[in-house]
């Protein structure tokens, strides 16, 4: 999702990329751009408001447009409520006739929890359908651009795709792979340490971003932590501060049930992932759901299982260190804090890479200042797509 998790329009401020090299320079270009991409941002930036409440179903928005002013919008707040377009034709009403639709994912083509968004489109009389990107879900996959297209609305798929695809990515890892987007976050010194010797790691990043990452586990369906990190810190993983905010669900990873029952994050809806000779009567009468896996892998299929598509990882080493080498870390946002700790632990315990031609290259990297820290992201996997060479991405 790289940078999915933040509404598009608020971005950090870059400080150093190759097209931002003046801190001066004043970023126009969103006033250069064509309307079909204006519109399609403000549609990515409904879809934001359901990051973290669609799961299993990804987020989407919708803005139908008729002469150059919006009539209608819409986005996806929760499954098994209405698809983002059904609710941008409600707003608009008979205003729908002749307007353009932007959609962030492919209106779907099938019956669902809902009816198809395709065919309610063309009976309310829409002229043409901007789509950011192909829905993945093999129920759909393409079929809703054809049927468009096979009624004569004019459709093309290809308006910030790649926004699309990292704000979607939770949906994707999960309708694709069957386990959720994992995204380590981690705050590190200037030297690279996560907490003191003793374990204390309180505070290593500053109140702003703190504060960001309150917000992101607002959007987050997860927050993971190792039982190590709860012995340390009994951390509560709520979003505090953040207005209309609701908790992720917390997902605890202690193989050897080593949680205190009296700590913060054991509370209904929690996930506590396990093996089998631990005893999880005394969790279970805590509402907590109990999940006995063999490996790491196992375990994600089965957070996947529970229907949650995008998990924060905050620690600690151990665990980061375990899913790493595993491959199950899609993800990593790192803000580093300047200063020095000289002594202490490291963000990943366990060794994967003996010389650097195995390390473990990031790819769309992105580099902003957070108050005083600086906050480095970038995937280490693909987002999953959907292949479809053969498809064309415009009307003929
Ligand atoms: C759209 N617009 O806003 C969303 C779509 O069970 P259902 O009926 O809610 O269908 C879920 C599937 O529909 C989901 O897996 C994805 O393929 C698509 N989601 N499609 O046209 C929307 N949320
Ligand atoms: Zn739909």
């Amino acid at each position: 999702m790289c940078e999915h998790l933040e509404p598009p329009g608020a971005p950090l401020p870059c400080i150093q990329t190759a097209s931002s090299a003046s801190p001066r320079k004043r970023d126009y270009r969103s006033s250069l751009e064509p309307p079909d991409v204006l519109w399609m941002r403000l549609a990515l930036a409904l879809a934001a408001r359901g990051l973290g409440r669609t799961a299993p179903n990804p987020p989407v928005g919708c803005v139908l447009v008729k002469g150059g002013v919006a009539v209608g919008s819409g986005f996806h707040a929760k499954a098994g409520e209405p698809h983002a377009e059904v609710l941008a034709l409600r707003e608009a009403r008979a205003r729908a006739e002749g307007a353009t639709a932007y959609v962030t994912l492919e209106p779907c083509s099938h019956h669902g929890r809902t009816p198809p968004c395709a065919d309610a489109l063309v009976a309310a009389g829409i002229e043409r359908v901007v789509v950011a990107v192909l829905d993945p879900n093999p129920l759909v996959a393409g079929s809703g651009v054809t049927r468009l297209r096979a009624a004569g609305l004019e459709v093309s798929w290809d308006v910030l795709e790649g926004e699309a695809v990292r704000q979607q990515a939770g949906f994707r890892s999960l309708i694709v792979r069957g386990r959720p987007w994992v995204v380590y976050k981690v705050a590190m010194t200037l030297d690279g340490k996560v907490a003191a010797l003793s374990g204390a790691s309180r505070w290593v990043s500053g109140a702003p971003a703190r504060a960001l990452v309150h917000r992101w586990r607002n959007q987050f369906d997860a927050v993971a932590v190792g039982s190590g990190t709860i012995l340390a810190d009994d951390p509560q993983l709520g979003t505090r501060d953040v207005p209309g905010g609701r908790d992720a669900r917390p997902v605890i990873f202690d193989r050897r049930g080593l949680t205190p029952l009296a700590a913060r994050v054991i509370r209904p809806g929690s996930v506590l992932v396990t093996s089998s000779t631990t005893s999880t009567t005394a969790y279970k009468r805590k509402q907590v759901t109990v999940i006995e896996a063999e490996n790491e892998v196992e375990a994600l299929m089965a957070l996947g299982e529970l229907g949650l598509s995008t998990v924060l990882l905050e620690g600690g080493p151990t665990l980061a260190g375990a899913l790493l080498s595993a491959g199950l870390i899609d993800e990593v946002r790192v803000f580093v804090a300047p200063k020095l700790l000289g002594a202490g632990l490291t963000p990943l315990s366990a060794p994967f890479a003996t010389s650097l031609d195995e390390a473990h290259p990031l790819r769309d990297v992105r580099v902003s200042g957070v108050g005083q820290d600086v906050l480095i992201q970038g995937c280490l996997h693909k987002i999953p797509r959907l292949e479809v060479d053969a498809f064309e991405p415009h009307s003929a």
